[in-house]
């Protein structure tokens, strides 16, 4: 008895150690404490739930945002076990919630994959919180334990009723602490997309995300594919003209590890392939993703050759040619994923390149065989694109000795800084010629440089590259950011650490934006990845009264603004549509001055989702756009296409 207490402090101790720890340095633990970390919180318990769903036991999830923004997630597999965990005394409940390390791996919990922090997750959610309930229904009781102020115990885990015996499950209610978060407010767009690229990377699984914030009655959304990453694929491809009838869907598996793919060309000229390890998006690619390209490379080129569409004395097709127009999802679930590369974005496991490739190579020669047809669309559309590669090599050549991508300022337009410094110096993407001419008077000449774009650039999504380079817009901030394009891209010649887009707070604007950001997703995406690109905030109220005025940027401030006023004061708010509506003084004291801005860094998810959102835009199908454009006018307020 006295040997069991002993034990029971000492590892009560080293639990206060550990979520301390947490919460001192909570960017080990969840990478940032700023509205992303907020969300990750989320996900962490969303993992443990997923994790008992590819467990066999759980086929239903639902994540609410509550009225106060703390988050309840439920789940329907076998809860978590109440009994008393062997090792520190405490019910196996506590111990997951308070224990650093306390995952399924420490208990041998037979689970073959987990996401996120490795099961680690719900202690460090529970550290960063002030508020924690878990419920677990179990052989028809309803158990429950409370935890407050990072992660103390403040009730511990007791039955408060009996439920029926069939109902078991697991409920999770947290309220993330904002001592730690620089923001307590949940997005739900953000929680929504995420919400549904897991229901679509694990098939047949229920997710139901649901707002409680305002008072309307909402039964939320429910997200179920049966057809998994097949139906991920036709949903990427809704806007696109296929040149397949089906989605070729393959499957393999191989000691504890599972592989999955699942793909459909179209007649576009950009591929959309993302990869997946545990639920986890791969943005490096990595064994998986090879694997996939290697066969898919190897099996066209042999089936082109047999079938004579590729003569003797033609090249084979390369990577790069069998990519094009190629929409696809690799899934993989390995118990035991090595993330490589700077960022973890890369799967390193080697004997998964073997596995991706023969299951691929089986199922997708099968296909060309079964459909003789599609098989000769692909392959002409592979040999289209090969054309193209040449033609667009040769256009490259010729503009590089016409000097067309030197640094000559030809087309007048940019305002250089004088700083040679790229991590001091920054560039402003400003749409306008106005806004630009105001910009240039106003900065800082030593850091800031100021590039207007004039009306909207060539529409990237039906172009290829060799026509991208020809556009002046374009080639005038090719010049300028110093990196080169397509395989010459090198990222050390960055010339600005901060490429800033600043545009009006309208619908065009945010057009300009979506496809800037698309374009750089597209062809320059490691200045995204590596955190150079952001989003200028310029002021969205102008509140004056009397003499004075002042500029807020958000609703919220305006409203706080307009509370500390005295009540008799009679106010004019005017909403600031253009950047043109601010005199020079007002845009670079506001919006560019280091001091007083606000500048949105932009993440691979933002640019994903720009990427998404431009191709309803501009795509060549014209019924989702104005689908799209219909649906979202509610929420535009200056409507002026
Ligand atoms: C809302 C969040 O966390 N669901 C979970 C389970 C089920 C088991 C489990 C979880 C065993 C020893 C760690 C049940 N019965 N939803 C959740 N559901 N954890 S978390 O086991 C935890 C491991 O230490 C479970 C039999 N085996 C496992």
């Amino acid at each position: 008895m006295a040997e069991n207490k002993e034990h029971y402090n000492e590892s009560d101790i080293q639990v206060l150690e550990g979520l301390e720890a947490v919460r001192k340095r909570p960017g080990m633990y969840i990478g940032t404490t700023d509205v992303k970390g907020l969300h990750h919180l989320v996900w962490e318990i969303v993992d443990n739930a997923i994790d008992e769903a590819l467990a066999g036991y759980c086929n239903s999830i639902e994540i609410i945002i509550n009225k106060d923004n703390s988050i309840t997630v439920k789940d329907n597999g076998r809860g978590i076990p109440v009994g008393v965990h062997p090792k520190t005394g405490l019910s196996t409940v506590e111990t997951v919630y308070t224990v650093l390390h306390a995952g399924g791996k420490f208990g041998g919990g037979g689970y073959k994959v987990s996401g996120g922090l490795h099961g680690v997750g719900a202690s460090v959610v529970n550290a960063l919180s002030t508020n924690v309930t878990v419920t677990v229904y179990k052989e028809g009781k309803i158990h429950e334990a409370k935890f407050a102020n990072g992660g103390k115990i403040i009730q511990n885990l007791t039955v408060i009723d009996s439920c029926e015996l069939e109902r078991t499950g697991t409920t999770v209610t947290f309220k993330p602490d904002p001592e730690i978060f620089d923001t307590d407010i949940y997005d739900y767009n953000t929680l929504m997309i995420r919400t549904r690229e897991l229901a679509f990377l694990n098939k047949g699984l229920s997710l139901t995300l649901r707002d409680d914030r305002d008072d309307e009655d909402t039964t939320g959304e429910t997200f179920c594919y049966e057809g998994g990453i097949s139906e991920y694929v036709k949903y990427l491809n809704q806007n696109k003209t296929a040149i397949q009838n089906e989605i070729i869907h393959l499957e393999g598996e191989e000691s504890d590890v599972i592989f999955e793919v699942a793909l459909q060309y179209n007649s576009g000229y950009t591929d959309s392939i993302y990869s997946f390890v545990n639920n986890i998006n791969t943005h490096d690619g990595g064994t998986h993703e090879e694997g996939v390209k290697r066969a898919l490379t190897r099996i066209l080129n042999s089936y082109a050759r047999k079938n004579n569409i590729l003569k003797e004395k033609d090249d084979s097709l390369s990577g790069d040619d069998v990519k094009e127009g190629l929409t696809m999802i690799v899934s993989c679930k390995h118990p035991n994923p090595q993330f490589e590369g700077q960022t973890k974005g890369r799967l390193g496991n080697s004997e998964v390149r073997k596995l991706a490739d023969s299951v691929f190579a089986e199922g997708f020669e099968r296909y060309l065989l079964e459909h003789p047809e599609e098989a000769k669309l692909i392959i002409e559309k592979n040999l289209t694109a090969a054309r193209a590669r040449v033609a667009a090599k040769r256009a490259r050549e010729l503009t590089r000795r016409k000097g067309g991508l030197e640094l000559t300022n030809q087309w007048g337009k940019l305002a250089d800084c004088s700083s040679k410094n790229p991590e001091i110096s920054e560039i402003f993407i400003v749409e306008g010629d106005s806004a630009g001419g105001q910009a240039k008077q106003g900065r800082d000449a030593k850091t800031q440089a100021i590039l207007p774009l004039r009306g909207k650039i060539l529409n990237v999504e039906k172009a290829r590259l060799d026509k991208i380079l020809g556009n002046e817009e374009i080639r005038s901030m090719i010049t300028a950011f110093g990196t080169g394009i397509g395989e010459e891209f090198n990222i050390d010649k960055l010339r600005y650490h901060k490429i800033i887009i600043m545009t009006d707070a309208d619908v065009d604007g945010s057009h300009i934006r979506t496809l800037l950001l698309t374009l750089f997703y597209r062809f320059f995406r490691p200045i995204i990845e590596k955190g150079h690109v952001y989003v200028a905030q310029p002021p969205l109220y102008k509140i004056t009264h009397g003499k004075t005025f002042k500029f807020v940027l958000t609703d919220e401030e305006k409203d706080a603004y307009l509370a500390s006023l005295p009540s008799t004061t009679k106010v004019v708010i005017n909403r600031n549509k253009g950047l043109g509506e601010m005199d020079k003084e007002e845009l670079c004291d506001t919006t560019m001055n280091i001091e007083h801005r606000t500048l949105r860094k932009i993440t691979i998810e933002d640019a994903m989702l720009a990427d998404q959102v431009f191709e309803t835009l501009m795509g060549e199908e014209v019924e989702p756009r104005r689908k799209f454009i219909e649906e979202n006018a509610q929420y535009v307020e200056n409507l002026d296409i």
